[in-house]
């Protein structure tokens, strides 16, 4: 009975050695605690038939031995247990050292950030700003302008009609209409918003675009008040040392009219590719509102005077900016758009 027990023991420990996983010793449990068929309760199935005057040696021989192997395998299951649970934290756990994923934000598009500031630069100056509509009637667009119906420079603004009354706006004078005739005097007013002309798309030019008018008036207002704010304007939008000059123009809602040119962001007046080696670049257009324009919104022609002035946000980003295609501004390429 006794070469029993060392040999079980001898087993065990072989068995013990060989196993590598948890399911194995399980299996090595059944086979040595098992109630049915295992080797330690079969050793004290045996004890019965041994000898009265031994029994006390063998049954604790045995007893030593079922202690002995099941602290044993209780070791070695608890050390597999911690493996397994180490094993899986590292396959659950976050790693510190990696690098952190960037968050995407999305960013302002170029045409909303010069729009913005050059709302910002009018609101230090005590203008209020006002989008106005986009489809607009004839009279606020044309004719309040003093447009009259076959005036010839209806034809330089091709228009999208919507019925006989009713177009897309083919400049966002149709605010300073809408004003005017709402309140009284004096007004400082910025507009800027999307603007519609039948045009074909070219590297300068959109069929939509986008645009921002001021104007002032109150008593007393005269052309050096234009110049001073236009001035100051470009030199904000710009350059400190950006140079203005005006030169004469015609516009049926302003008189008198001027063109404004800016010297060239890129070579400074010296002449290059981008202004075509004229020094100068054209940037605005402006004048004193006409005296009949006042009198179609209600307003004392011989009281009150006003200048105003209009420009393509779309021209200032691209100078900017240095894009030579005005598209580039709208196909939401993203990877233009994610350099603003
Ligand atoms: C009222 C009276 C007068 C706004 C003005 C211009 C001259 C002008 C163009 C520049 C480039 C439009 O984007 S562009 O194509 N604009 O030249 N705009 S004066 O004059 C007004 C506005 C409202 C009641």
């Amino acid at each position: 009975m006794l070469d029993s027990i060392r040999k079980t023991e001898q087993e065990f420990d072989v068995a013990l050695a060989a196993a590598a996983s948890h399911a194995d010793l399980e299996a090595l449990r059944v086979r040595f605690f098992g109630r049915k068929g295992g080797a330690v309760h079969a050793l004290f199935a045996e004890l019965k038939a041994v000898p009265a005057e031994r029994k006390k040696e063998v049954g604790e021989a045995l007893n030593q031995l079922r202690d002995s192997l099941e602290a044993r395998l209780r070791e070695k299951l608890d050390a597999s247990a911690a493996e397994e649970n180490a094993r899986k934290q590292a396959r659950s756990s976050i790693d510190v050292t990696l690098p952190g994923r960037t968050p995407s934000f999305g960013s302002l598009h170029p045409i909303t950030i010069v729009r913005r500031e050059i709302e910002q630069i009018f609101r230090e100056m005590a203008y209020s700003i006002d989008p106005g509509p986009e489809v607009e009637t004839d009279w606020y667009n044309f004719e309040g302008l003093n447009f009259t119906p076959d005036h010839p420079a209806r034809d330089t603004q091709d228009t999208f009609y919507l019925g006989p009354e009713l177009l897309l706006r083919t400049h966002t004078s149709n605010v300073q209409i809408r004003t005017m005739e709402k309140a009284a005097p004096p007004f400082k007013v910025l507009s800027a918003g999307r603007v519609y002309r039948r045009d074909e798309i070219t590297l300068r030019r959109s069929p939509m675009f986008h645009q921002v008018e001021g104007f002032f008036v109150d008593r007393g207002v005269h052309f050096g008040h234009l110049r001073g704010t236009l001035e100051h304007f470009m030199r904000r939008v710009f350059s400190p040392d950006t140079e203005v000059r005006f030169r004469p123009s015609y516009f049926p809602f302003t008189e008198p009219s001027a063109e404004v040119d800016i010297s060239c962001p890129f070579c400074h007046g010296k002449g290059c590719g981008t202004c075509s080696k004229t020094g100068w670049m054209e940037i605005l257009g402006c004048g004193m509102i006409h005296p009949q324009v006042l009198r179609n919104c209600g307003i004392d022609a011989n009281e009150w005077s006003g200048f105003a002035f209009g420009l393509g946000i779309d021209r200032v980003a691209m100078i900017k900016f240095g894009m030579p295609n005005i598209r580039t501004l709208f196909e939401n390429d993203l990877r233009v758009l994610r350099q603003f």
